[in-house]
């Protein structure tokens, strides 16, 4: 594989839908071939598994069938977008991917960092994102940003301890590999987070392909 493979995270209303389109034009701008998607989704396929984890339903989802939707939706995307446009060289930006995992099934509904590792290694093989910059910020921030959206998601109606581990899991995953994350404050006005990406670019025009 010649591309490069770019994540954006963090928890509820860190501005990653905000701020992926800017990045995505700034890339651009430089001459690089990007392909802008998101998870779950990216595919036809995967868009309606989407809308099956993100609908809030009578019926209470098993914390098993969340994690095998995830990684089944995963498979999709990986076989039809992201290692075709890895494969020709492109710039894969994703919103959100595995980290949302750990962080979500993870740290959200307690399920074992070994089980959500099998999965990974069983979908991606030793595929993994080059770079993952996480928008990080304080939970009753992100809720509020969130909210003010209007009508809330499966896991938008979760509680505040719930977001508190998210927010936890991704940033001990930073601090675990650092060499992979870069933490954004997306507390900052968007103008300040713009800047933060701006400063990241001539790193990320500059990382290694393959
Ligand atoms: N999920 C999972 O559990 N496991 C997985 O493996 C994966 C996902 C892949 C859908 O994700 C859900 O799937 C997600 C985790 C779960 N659920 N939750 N929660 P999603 O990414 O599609 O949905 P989301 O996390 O709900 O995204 P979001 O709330 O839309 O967050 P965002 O994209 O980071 O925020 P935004 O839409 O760009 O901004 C939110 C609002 O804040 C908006 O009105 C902006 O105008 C405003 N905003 C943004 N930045 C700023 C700044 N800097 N200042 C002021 N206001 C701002």
């Amino acid at each position: 594989m010649s591309g490069l493979f770019i994540t954006l995270e963090g928890p509820e209303g860190a501005g990653k839908s905000t701020n992926r389109e800017y990045l995505a034009e700034r890339l651009r701008a430089s001459g690089l071939d990007v392909v802008l998607t998101r998870e779950p989704g990216g595919t036809p396929l995967a868009e309606r598994i989407r809308e099956l984890l993100l609908a809030p339903s009578d019926e209470a989802m098993c914390v098993d069938t969340e994690l095998l939707l995830m990684f089944a939706a995963r498979a999709q995307h990986l076989a039809q977008v992201i290692r075709p446009a890895l494969a020709r060289g492109a710039v894969v930006l994703c919103d959100r991917f595995t980290d949302a995992t750990y962080a979500y099934q993870g740290g959200g509904r307690g399920l074992s960092q070994e089980r959500i590792a099998q999965l990974e290694t069983f979908v991606q093989g030793t595929l993994r994102p080059d770079l993952t910059l996480v928008f990080d910020l304080p939970v009753e921030i992100g809720l509020a940003r969130a909210s003010a959206r209007g009508r809330l998601d499966r896991f938008e109606q979760e509680g505040r301890a719930f977001f508190e581990a998210v927010r936890g899991a991704y940033l001990a995953r930073a601090a675990a590999a650092p060499s992979r994350y870069r933490v954004i404050d997306a507390a900052q006005s968007l103008a300040q987070v713009q800047q933060a990406l701006d400063a990241l670019l001539p790193e990320l025009r500059g990382l290694p392909r393959g």
